[in-house]
């Protein structure tokens, strides 16, 4: 019989990358020590994108987040040269304490529908903008899912929508982030109507 190669094997024998994401790196990825990591402290949303590639539009993602101060991780998860990784990445992700799932990936863009398919927490899917299509093959790949295993999509490159929606998903059980979201909405209510434009209009004008 052959001998069970480790769990470290397994999942570098795709050739993932390493990613280096808050301070730490992607080779951390055994099952098991991630689930020892899940500790109170830990991220509540994981953000994932096919490639590095994906990481700008990914990380307003990661910055909104942060102003909202959920806790949250960036890394490399590609659907087709990592499946291992995926399926990992998705049965672990409960037991690490996150709640939800942001995944961005461009082309054919399994990533966000694959791992919906291995985990009951909710995914959301950001169509990565791609050179020849422009996105629409990342956004069709993304929202056309089967019944029963959906993807809440948002559009192509909003990754900002993304994180938005899993700040409110969130605040159903934490009231403290539902205040901090209606302030954010607040902010960006008061910057339409204060907008110099709008200005003159006076009583017109809504009041909140
Ligand atoms: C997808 O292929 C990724 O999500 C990325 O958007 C796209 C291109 O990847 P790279 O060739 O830049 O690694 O899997």
């Amino acid at each position: 019989m052959a001998p069970r190669r480790s769990r470290a094997a397994d999942v570098q024998g795709e050739g993932s990358k390493r990613a280096t994401v808050s301070g730490t790196t992607g080779s951390e990825a055994g099952t098991a020590a991630m689930t020892a990591k899940a500790a109170a402290g830990g991220p509540l949303v994981g953000v994932v994108g096919g490639s590095r590639s994906d990481f700008p539009i990914l990380e307003r993602a990661i910055t909104l987040l942060g102003e909202l101060g959920i806790p949250a991780e960036l890394r490399v998860v590609s659907a087709h040269r990592t499946p291992d990784w995926l399926f990992r990445y998705a049965e672990a992700a409960p037991g690490r304490g996150l709640r939800v799932i942001i995944a961005g990936a461009g082309g054919a863009a399994h990533l966000p529908g694959m791992l919906a398919a291995k985990t009951q927490l909710p995914v959301i899917g950001v169509p990565i903008p791609t050179e020849h299509l422009g996105g629409l093959d990342s956004l069709l790949s993304i929202v056309q899912m089967p019944r029963g295993i959906p993807v809440a999509t948002v559009a192509i490159g909003n990754a900002e929508n993304a994180a938005l929606l899993a700040a409110a998903i969130l605040a159903l059980g934490d009231p403290a982030l539902a205040e901090r979201l209606a302030a954010y909405r607040a902010r960006q209510r008061a910057a339409v109507l204060d907008d110099p434009s709008n200005v003159e209009l006076g009583d017109l004008l809504p009041s909140g």
